[in-house]
């Protein structure tokens, strides 16, 4: 029994659209920052927070999340306050690891965000030993792995599926297909269209969704998280998205193709999902503009707390390491 609502139509997407803008604006802060020399640059996910917003929200308390070099949005899905998050991108000592991992490195343990990994397909290769673990302590939960089209391209991607369908592993892949491998397009390293088609291989059951629709995105997320859960085995969800913004900041996209950027940017998960509320009587402006005024008040919160956090001494630097 699904216990929400599997139709995207019966959705009520007006706090998903928060949480989009929660991240869009949280990463544009950054990227003002980093233009104006205030805070170091990260990768965003400007772009796919459709996909980030749909899939975090199909979780239950007790799965556990592992994510990789582009996580603000999964993190504030999540509920990671965005005044610690900054902090930590700061290097400050209120930062969620004291101001020691940056945005690379992150784990938020409190809301089961494991791991960060900065090293491609590194989240794929700990996803099994995390699901495993879990399992033999008899803890509740499944395990979320997020990662790229370019991770997939990595044999990390393969172990970890091969693992986890022999071990019969709670685990929902979900590749955020983005179209860009850092400076490389898909169509380059992939010998397919869609991530999805690989899983089959390992008799893992697959689905690509429209990863800018976060209603579609939310619907097929609950539907495979309810089979993993079910099942106690993997399941692949592809969400088809797309980097509107650079690898990092900042980066002059001088690579990519226009036309191709420009009809994503036609199709922006943040204004779709808007109109369609709009359009459906479900949201009118007011209630929009209010929306807007609660997401800067807290970006605005969230840079004055970091801002104020103090760098960590010199003398902490050995601590919490083991050698
Ligand atoms: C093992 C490894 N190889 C290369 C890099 C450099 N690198 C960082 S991000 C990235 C692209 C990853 O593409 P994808 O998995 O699609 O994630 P996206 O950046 O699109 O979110 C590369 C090559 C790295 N960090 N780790
Ligand atoms: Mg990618």
């Amino acid at each position: 029994m699904t216990p929400h609502p599997a139709n995207p139509h019966e959705i009520d997407a007006r706090p998903l659209l928060e949480q989009m803008l929660l991240i869009r604006a949280y990463e544009e802060a950054i990227v003002a920052g980093s233009d104006a020399g205030a805070i170091p640059g990260t990768c965003t996910s400007v772009g796919q927070e459709a996909a980030a917003v749909g899939v975090v929200n199909a979780l239950g308390a007790d799965d556990v999340i592992l994510t990789n070099h582009r996580s603000a949005g999964h993190l504030l899905a999540r509920g990671a306050d965005p005044g610690r998050l900054l902090a930590e991108v700061m290097g400050r000592r209120d930062g969620y690891c004291k101001g020691r991992s940056g945005s690379l490195h992150i784990s938020v343990k409190e809301l089961g965000v494991v791991l960060t990994s900065t090293i491609v397909g590194a989240e794929l290769s700990m996803a099994p030993g995390v699901a495993l673990s879990q399992a033999m302590l008899g803890w509740p939960g499944i395990v979320a792995c997020f990662f790229g089209d370019g991770a997939a391209c990595e044999g990390s991607f393969h172990e970890s599926l091969n693992l986890a369908a022999l071990w019969n592993l709670p685990i929902l892949y979900v590749c955020e297909n983005n179209h860009w491998q850092a400076f490389v397009h898909r169509r380059e390293a992939m010998s397919r269209e869609h991530v999805s088609e690989w899983a089959s291989s390992y008799g893992i059951p697959a689905q690509t969704v429209d990863g800018n629709d976060v209603a579609a995105v939310l619907a097929a997320a609950r539907a495979a998280a309810e089979q993993v859960r079910a099942s106690c085995r993997p399941y692949l969800l592809e969400t088809w998205t797309y980097r509107t913004r650079g690898h990092f900041e900042p980066d002059d996209q001088s690579y990519v193709d226009p036309a191709e950027r420009a009809a994503w940017l036609a199709r922006d998960p943040i204004t779709l999902c808007r109109d369609r509320l709009l359009a459906a009587g479900a949201l009118n402006p007011s209630q929009a503009a209010a929306i807007d005024d609660r997401v800067a008040t807290r970006i605005h919160a969230a840079r004055a707390f970091a801002e104020a956090s103090p760098y960590p001494a010199a003398d902490e630097l050995t601590r919490d390491v083991y050698a």
